[in-house]
């Protein structure tokens, strides 16, 4: 049935001129890409702690979010991934999951989930919820029974080992500090956390646990959710053997994590078991995987998921955990690895944000009062235009900032307040170092609350007290602003999805980077048969010249982030789009 609807539109927009299709052997095919929805989708990231309270108890919930609909529906946008909104005690704002077939009851109850969900097909969009299941919470009924001990039925769900010399069994680091083996005195062995100690980590090598896990996702898909985002999914399957890390893995253990033994193996069955029964959309989290590795785990023929989200272009400012400057033509080395690496059997994503980076225009634009709209612009035209389905963050479209935190107390983030016990108060770290890094890197800047209106609060809250602050910068940067202004980035945004949604270019077109060298300029092309377009991005508060390629005649502008747009000169932060 949706093949068929499909294959309609196809044959539609072939008749319209509107794709190269009709140049392909196999008329399903548009540029050898097989066409599906979740490659045409653009993807809408809710955060549901921060989106929007209904009862003001300060913490967003489904409700709130269900009262926002239209609001995210006029952005254009397909597809909603909801970060989780299981019952969880928080230790890491719900990817510590107690209870995966019930709702977080500060976010409501499972009937306002079922509401959320008829609004927003509704509203013909869809939704994509978060599955986190490396790790379950230490309060799921799993990991309660699995510690009381060696003999419950549960113990192997979970990966419990004796100590080694009177120490932990290897010297593998949590992603939140110190060791990821966690010594329980029920039955004095340790068990494995890669995350928080609240955190313990599932033995995929159960059957029981799978067989779990796909149930669980059964019962959310038989209620017609459309897919999932996976959390750390390359991290399900352990070397059983724990053999120590060596120095240079220690450097980045999660390289060494991911890419277990026999992680395709599940992934696949996964497939088979569940997603295969279903038309859904899959996006793994693909922690240590590289590029190389990509085509192996969203090749179509493979068989295991949509597409991943790769780090690389969103770490380019990271040295570990220390913020650095980066220049723009590594971010366009790694956009056009991805397009070498990444054939047309294997899908990609774009991102430049979500709940554990700070926000995109301070990370990656510039958030100056000068610039801020400009630059906002400027990286949502370039992720609307690149190869792969776009993910934004809320609040990416109204050009939301980093929040200026000063003290330790301003943060909430599990892993700011681990780190500071292990690295400042153990005078490893000056505190004010400290505090300046997290100025730039902390994922409590996208955490905030989103900004409404000019009203206390930003209209998140009617209560005294949001759970985390709200940037006060929200008088300024509100949705209620930019929903009146027809040059505000809410605006700019709706303006280009709709444009996207008209151009299979920007979908299933080639990408070309014209001038990869160029330290301000990032200019490239989408090629669809005889459809061209180029966008030309000055990363840069000062005005940059371009060119075009001998033989080559520049067309119409399509749309330009400034209005007006004239000449080979790009002013600070200027997007252009050509059409030839
Ligand atoms: O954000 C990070 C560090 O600042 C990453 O290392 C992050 O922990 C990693 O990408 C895994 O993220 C996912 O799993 C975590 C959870 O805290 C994150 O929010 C989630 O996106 C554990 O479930
Ligand atoms: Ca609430």
């Amino acid at each position: 049935m949706v093949k068929r609807l499909i294959a309609g539109l196809v044959a539609v927009m072939v008749a319209c001129g509107m794709v190269a299709g009709a140049q392909d052997t196999d008329a399903k095919l548009v540029n050898g890409y097989r066409p599906t929805w979740w490659k045409e989708a653009v993807v809408y990231q809710i955060y549901p702690r921060s989106f929007k309270d209904s009862n003001g108890d300060g913490i967003g919930d489904l409700k709130g979010i269900t009262s926002k609909l239209d609001y995210v529906k006029g952005l254009g946008v397909d597809v909603i991934w909801l970060s989780p909104h299981f019952d969880s005690p928080n230790a890491d704002n719900g990817y510590d999951i107690r209870d995966y077939r019930k709702v977080m009851t500060e976010f409501g109850t499972m009937a306002d989930f079922d509401t959320m969900l008829a609004e927003i097909k509704k509203r013909h969009m869809r939704l994509i919820i978060d599955l986190v299941v490396n790790h379950t919470s230490d309060e799921h009924k799993w990991f309660v029974e699995s510690r009381k001990s060696k003999d419950n039925p549960y113990r192997d769900f979970y990966i419990w080992r004796s100590p080694k010399d009177g120490k932990e069994p290897n010297n593998d680091p949590s992603f939140f500090s110190g060791s990821a083996w966690q010594m329980d005195k029920v039955t004095d062995q340790y068990y494995l956390h890669y995350f928080a100690v609240k955190q313990p980590d599932l033995n995929w090598d159960n059957p029981k646990v799978r067989s779990e896990v796909y149930g669980l996702m059964k019962f959310w898909l038989d209620k017609g959710v459309d897919g999932f985002r996976m959390d750390v999914i390359p991290l399900i399957s352990k070397n059983q053997e724990f053999p120590d890390l060596t120095p240079e893995q220690l450097r980045n253990y999660g390289n060494a994590y991911a890419n277990g033994p026999h992680m395709h193996e599940y992934l696949q069955e996964m497939n088979r078991e569940v997603m295969s029964n279903y038309d859904v959309m899959t996006v793994g989290e693909a922690l240590g995987i590289s590029l190389e590795q990509t085509p192996l785990m969203v090749g179509e023929q493979r068989k295991e998921l949509n597409m991943i989200f790769n780090f690389d272009a969103i770490r380019l400012n990271r040295q570990g955990a220390q913020w650095k400057q980066w220049a723009l033509p590594d971010m366009k080395a790694i956009y056009t690895k991805h397009a070498e690496e990444l054939d047309k059997q294997s899908w990609d994503t774009v991102f430049l944000s979500n709940h554990d980076n700070p926000r995109v225009v301070s990370n990656f634009g510039d958030d100056s009062d000068q610039y801020r709209v400009a630059s906002s612009k400027l990286l949502t035209t370039m992720l609307l235009t690149l190869r792969g389905t776009p993910f934004f963050y809320q609040g990416d479209e109204l050009g939301m900032t980093n929040y200026p935190f000063e003290k330790i107390g301003d943060f909430d983030d599990i892993e700011v307040k681990n780190a500071y016990k292990a690295q400042v108060l153990t005078g490893h770290i000056p505190e004010a170092d400290y505090i300046a890094n997290l100025r730039r890197t902390s994922r409590d800047n996208s955490r905030t609350p989103m900004q409404w209106d000019t009203t206390a609060n930003a209209g998140f809250t009617t209560g005294a007290k949001p759970w985390l602050a709200v940037n006060p910068n929200y008088t300024k940067i509100n949705a209620t602003e930019e929903l009146k202004d027809p040059a505000s980035p809410y605006r700019y945004m709706a303006t280009l999805v709709k444009l996207r949604r008209e151009t299979p270019a920007f979908v299933y077109g080639d990408y070309k980077d014209l001038d990869p060298a160029n330290k301000s300029v990032f200019e490239y092309t989408r090629t669809l048969g005889s459809e061209r377009y180029l966008v030309v991005l000055n990363f840069s508060d000062k005005a940059a010249e371009f060119s075009v390629p001998e033989g080559m005649k520049l067309g119409k502008v399509v749309l330009s982030n400034e209005g007006e747009a004239e000449g080979m000169t790009l002013k600070g932060w200027e997007a252009r789009i050509y059409r030839f």
